[in-house]
């Protein structure tokens, strides 16, 4: 059932990233304007935002200014759309489809794509070195860390050298959970981990249920990801669909059926509300994101 109030801040959050993406991007008229053009054209314009909405919502539970949680929403957004445009090269899974349009190789060039992406996870991280982000030094260094390891080989970027081993081969449950988890559900967390920081002291106690919480939604991500890679519409999904399948890749409704995987992921709704269970009521944009995640259609 859609929440309207859920839909709206998502709605909010979505056009406010438009904004400051476009703020933070450099214009298309400046040199060399064919790569900045690429990196606006696969940053701006279209995607959930689910990364950045993680960002603001766990930020509000921690009573973070939205001025602040802008910078590491956007830097999630920026890292997110070069792992879009990487993984969408030849080398790697050649789509010629991302968010209902043409993939940045394909509506560029091959070299021009390469460098966007290595050129947005650059900016990335200058807009993460904005001074004061946090309210304490040790909190933006702490932040600093959690995004560097999401991104890097033991996060995404290897999640992604796993998922390219993995063609062809049958993986045993707690594989492709590991590789889930690295692929897509290291960034997930991230986004959780920075907004708190941004905000006041989250006590351990707390903090860990939180983390508890962001690597429970980012593996149910990646779970709904499968089912609606083998159940769902393409022009609802803005990419191409049964690719995994065609390509022989492992996934969980490979691996387990697409029953089976369905009831994953609810079970992992349900751990993800266990999770926040201590939370007030500013911990509902992450109970409302947790719905989001597992019952989306896109
Ligand atoms: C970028 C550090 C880095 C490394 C590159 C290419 C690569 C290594 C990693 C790819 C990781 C990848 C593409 C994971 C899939 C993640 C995923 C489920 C993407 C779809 O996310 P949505 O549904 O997309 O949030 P929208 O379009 O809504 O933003």
């Amino acid at each position: 059932m859609s929440d309207p109030d859920f839909e709206s801040w998502a709605r909010e959050v979505a056009a406010r990233m438009e904004t400051v993406l476009s703020e933070l991007l450099p214009t298309k008229q400046t040199t060399p304007s064919r790569l900045h053009d690429a990196m606006r054209y696969s940053t701006l314009g279209g995607g959930k935002r689910v990364r950045a909405m993680l960002v603001y919502a766990a930020g509000e539970l921690a009573d973070a200014s939205p001025q602040r949680l802008r910078y590491p929403a956007a830097a999630v957004e920026m890292i997110h759309a070069y792992s879009l445009i990487h993984d969408d090269l030849p080398c790697m899974d050649d789509d010629v489809l991302r968010r209902g349009r043409p993939t940045c190789h394909v509506e560029f060039d091959e070299a021009t794509a390469l460098l966007a992406g290595d050129a947005l996870q650059s900016l990335a991280f200058q807009v993460l070195a904005e001074p004061k982000l946090c309210d304490r030094a040790d909190n933006q260094l702490k932040l600093l860390q959690v995004f560097a390891g999401a991104c890097g080989s033991r996060g995404m970027a290897g999640g992604q050298a796993i998922d390219l081993e993995a063609v062809g081969k049958a993986l045993t449950l707690p594989e492709l959970e590991h590789m889930h988890i690295l692929k897509t559900g290291a960034l997930i967390r991230a986004s959780v981990l920075m907004g708190a920081y941004c905000g006041r002291e989250i006590p351990a106690p707390s903090f860990e249920s939180l983390d508890r919480y962001a690597k429970t939604v980012g593996l149910a991500f990646q779970v709904v990801d499968d089912i609606l890679d083998e159940d769902g519409d393409a022009s609802t999904l803005g990419k191409t669909v049964g690719k995994d399948k065609a390509a022989n890749k492992p996934t969980y409704t490979s691996v387990m059926g697409l029953p089976e995987a369905r009831k994953f992921a609810l079970e992992l709704l349900a751990d993800a509300h266990e999770a926040l269970a201590a939370f007030d009521g500013r911990a509902d944009r992450l109970r409302g994101l947790a719905d989001f995640i597992v019952r989306r259609e896109r």
